[in-house]
């Protein structure tokens, strides 16, 4: 939340809550505390607490959970996604059970396609019917399939499906099994069939193949950090940070010795000979990091490499092993601009809700680099972005902070 912008107004220490509450939260904290998932189990009418039996009582900080029955084996799964790491989770239903269930898809033509808003009351015969309504939007960022999923536990036959379309047209379908159906508006149910059992596991992304490219859109000058040695004077500029006894690292500085990138000013850096030569440097690459992933303090997976363009701005961040084609790529398309560097910095294309294309805001960065305590590198970098941060409407009250903090730190 940029300075000032709070809305809660200063705490009594002149501190900003706001602000505070946003790093609690980049550290990884929750607002709702440890909470672990809660499970009850509706046992005629008494509710039990089966959290831990079930296996779902992570003490992730979950924002939706969704219920489909994706192995389509007749039982309901799960899938939550959460605000933090991991981000979403499966939880597939190994619970052995003789029973069945129906999952009934419908597809509208004279009302929406999804047919959201549509109703099915099915009926067997010695229970009670159930209703089920085909809904949108259950979750926060996600949302339950819209494939509704009925329990039939030993009932074999179901006497009728009677479905409520949103128009208000009814069809009846009778004696059907127990299965998977797709249904059209006005036709009968098409049975589809269960491609594998087996959910596909993909190996560790974190294992040795690990890669990740940022191309960002917003581009924040680094000219206060990041010297430029004569010969990267016309090429972008790769600082590649590196471990020891880290195998991707190993490979990656391999790969380069046989072929070096092309297109671009190779710096290699190692992680152990900058924290005894320039520790301070080490520091502002840890903040630059969680500044763009929005986290605080996180282990950065290595290798760590830095694309830096001509004038001296941040491009692109590479986690793990760099891609040599995309890494040309990025260096051709390197001083793109407007909605061709929007485009690119995604990974995906689509369409855009907004024309407005947002620049990088430096004050925010020196803002992070105040909340580090990092004053000499932040008095550093107003002085080297001190055209483009006069532009700032918050400007002046950065300088008051910088030299409020100033004034705290010279107070005995
Ligand atoms: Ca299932
Ligand atoms: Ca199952």
């Amino acid at each position: 939340m940029p300075l000032g912008n709070s809305g809660i107004g200063p705490g009594l220490d002149g501190s900003d809550p706001a602000r505070q509450l946003q790093e609690y939260v980049r550290r990884g904290a929750s607002f709702s505390g440890s909470e672990a998932h809660v499970v009850f189990n509706n046992e005629k009418g008494s509710f039990k607490n089966v959290s831990s039996i079930t296996g779902l009582d992570s003490k992730d900080d979950g924002r939706s959970v969704c219920f489909t029955d994706w192995d389509l084996d007749g039982d309901l799964d799960i899938w939550i996604s959460n605000r933090n790491g991991p981000q979403i989770r499966f939880f597939q239903n190994s619970n052995p059970s003789d029973g069945h269930g129906i999952n009934i898809h419908l597809s509208g033509n004279s009302c929406n396609r999804d047919a959201i808003g549509a109703r099915v009351i099915l009926k067997v015969r010695d229970n009670l019917p159930q209703t089920r309504t085909v809904t949108a939007g259950s979750g926060f960022l996600a949302q339950s399939s819209k494939t509704l999923h009925f329990g039939l536990a030993k009932e074999d036959v179901i006497e009728e499906i009677e479905i409520l379309w949103p128009n208000n047209k009814a069809q009846i379908i009778s004696n059907i099994v127990p299965g998977n159906y797709h249904i059209e508006q006005g036709s009968d149910p098409v049975e589809f069939k269960v491609r594998s059992n087996e959910i596909e596991k993909s190996p560790n992304p974190f294992q040795e193949t690990f890669n990740d490219r940022t191309f960002l859109s917003q581009r924040l000058p680094l000219v206060a950090f990041f010297g430029r040695p004569p010969e990267a004077k016309d090429k972008p500029l790769l600082i590649c940070l590196t471990v020891e006894d880290c195998k991707i690292c190993a490979a990656q500085k391999k790969e380069w010795e046989v072929s070096p990138p092309t297109g671009v000013h190779l710096q290699l850096i190692s992680e152990s000979t900058l924290a005894l030569s320039d520790p301070e440097k080490l520091r502002l690459i840890q903040l630059i990091y969680d500044h763009f992933f929005d986290v605080s303090e996180r282990e950065i997976p290595t290798p760590i490499s830095f694309l830096i363009d001509q004038k001296n701005r941040l491009c692109a961040i590479y986690r793990g092993h760099i891609d040599q084609n995309l890494l040309l790529e990025d260096c051709i398309n390197i001083n793109i601009n407007g909605s061709q560097l929007r485009s690119r910095s995604v990974p995906f294309s689509g369409i855009w809700a907004s024309k407005r294309i947002s620049s990088a805001r430096p004050l925010d960065f020196v803002e992070d680099l105040l909340d580090a305590d990092l004053l000499d590198p932040a008095a550093n970098y107003i002085n080297k972005e001190i055209n483009s941060l006069k532009e700032d409407e918050l400007f002046p009250m950065l300088l008051k902070r910088l030299e409020a903090l100033k004034s705290d730190r010279s107070t005995p």
